[in-house]
């Protein structure tokens, strides 16, 4: 398949690169560099150094004689957009090019702008260079399980049936986004419901929880290959802080009580997810929607790991409650459907003891990079 992958430079979209290319399939990849820009201007940058994207692109080439086609640019310019799409003419595009962080959300009216600006203008342009040029691309968009808040309800899979007045009609399952960039991904669905509702075209929505983790199998070629890996209270999430910081000798900060819960996956299930739904793709008309995470934990869940693996390694890991930043439900209900990814063949990398020493290996390999300022910046909802 020809796969275009927009934000290719990212945590997600880098790995992803790979992950279509190993497999025989035609890539190109687009990127702005928001991340890398914004992470320097915010003294947040990743642990790792990433070479840029024509350089980490010729790395891959020079390993394993596959070509990753790759454009810098900004989806929010259409001309430049359509251009790649009329060149290449994509089976599907794999939209990852969002400012994917609720607290960068936060920070100020600026970032705030920017991010429904660019989140949204960005979506919409997708949309309008699929419909102008092969209305049959297969949009998969990141979603995030963040659209649906916590509801005092079971959490279905995209959609609800409701029965009103003896009536019956299936609606998107209610959200309530807890961040100005959540509520932009709220946004994005809304947009391609009704394109799709409009125009018959295709899409598969995937509503992912946290992702954590540094490798996958392509990654691990080289260190060059590492995707971004942030673990600053901006970029990074939750639990590639905690692990960052029982290295650092930092005290793991659970936001309040830590009992808020949230799905998570293993960056390695982030790329089976994105192939699955690509190899296997949605109706014309159909906005399909996934819940995209393997395992539900409270956030004291995580420290408590962290801090067993950590320990069990003599890291001497210490757990501490700060008062929480954001304005979100720290107890609260949660049970959420996640059928469809697993009927479509994905085969989950559980959150083991294993898994969480490798990950303290690596992230001890790059210590003394840690920058300790990045783990504490002072952004608050209110
Ligand atoms: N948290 C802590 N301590 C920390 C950092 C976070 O207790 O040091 C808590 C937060 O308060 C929150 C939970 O951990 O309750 C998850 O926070 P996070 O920063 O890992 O995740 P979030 O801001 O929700 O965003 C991340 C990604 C975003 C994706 C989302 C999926 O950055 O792109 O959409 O996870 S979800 O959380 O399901 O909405």
């Amino acid at each position: 398949m020809r796969i275009l992958i927009l934000g290719a430079d990212g945590y997600l979209g880098w790995p992803t690169c790979l992950y279509f290319s190993q497999r025989g399939h035609e890539v190109i990849g687009v990127d702005s560099y928001f991340r890398r820009k914004a992470t320097a201007e915010l003294d947040c940058e990743s642990l790792f150094p990433s070479p840029d994207l024509i350089q980490r692109a010729k790395v891959w080439e020079e390993l394993t004689n596959k070509k990753i086609n790759v454009h810098i640019g900004d989806i929010t310019d259409y001309e430049f957009l359509i251009s790649i799409f009329k060149e290449f003419n994509p089976d599907a595009v794999i939209h990852y090019a969002e400012q994917p962080s609720a607290p960068y959300s936060m920070i100020n009216r600026d970032r705030a702008a920017f991010t429904l600006q660019n989140n949204l203008i960005g979506t919409l342009n997708t949309i309008y260079a699929v419909k102008e040029t092969n209305p049959d691309c297969h949009i998969i968009k990141l979603g995030t399980m963040g659209e649906y808040g916590t509801p005092n309800i079971d959490i279905e899979e995209g959609w609800l049936e409701i029965e009103h007045n003896g009536r019956k009609d299936k609606f998107l399952f209610p959200r309530q986004a807890g961040s100005l960039y959540h509520t932009t991904k709220v946004q994005d669905t809304d947009m391609l419901w009704f394109y799709i509702r409009t125009w018959g075209i295709r899409a598969t929505d995937l509503m992912q929880g946290p992702v954590y983790g540094l490798s996958t199998d392509e990654t691990d070629l080289d260190e060059r290959l590492r995707p971004f890996f942030n673990y600053d209270e901006i970029f990074g999430t939750v639990l590639n802080r905690f692990i960052t910081q029982a290295v650092a000798g930092y005290p793991l900060s659970i936001y309040g009580n830590g009992n808020q819960t949230r799905g998570f996956l293993n960056l390695k299930d982030t790329m089976q997810c994105v192939y699955l739904s690509a190899m296997q793709p949605s109706e014309k008309g159909q906005l399909r929607i996934f819940n995209q995470l393997t395992e539900p934990f409270s956030v004291r869940q995580l420290a408590d790991k962290v801090k067993m693996a950590g320990d069990k390694l003599g890291y001497n890991v210490v757990v501490e409650h700060i008062e929480n930043p954001r304005v979100e439900q720290e107890d609260h209900y949660y049970n959420v459907k996640y059928t469809g990814l697993k009927q479509l063949g994905l085969q989950p990398n559980y959150l083991t003891d294993n898994v969480l020493e490798n990950f303290f290996a690596v992230v001890d390999k790059y210590k003394d990079r840690i920058n300790k300022d990045a783990f504490f910046k002072g952004i608050k909802w209110k």
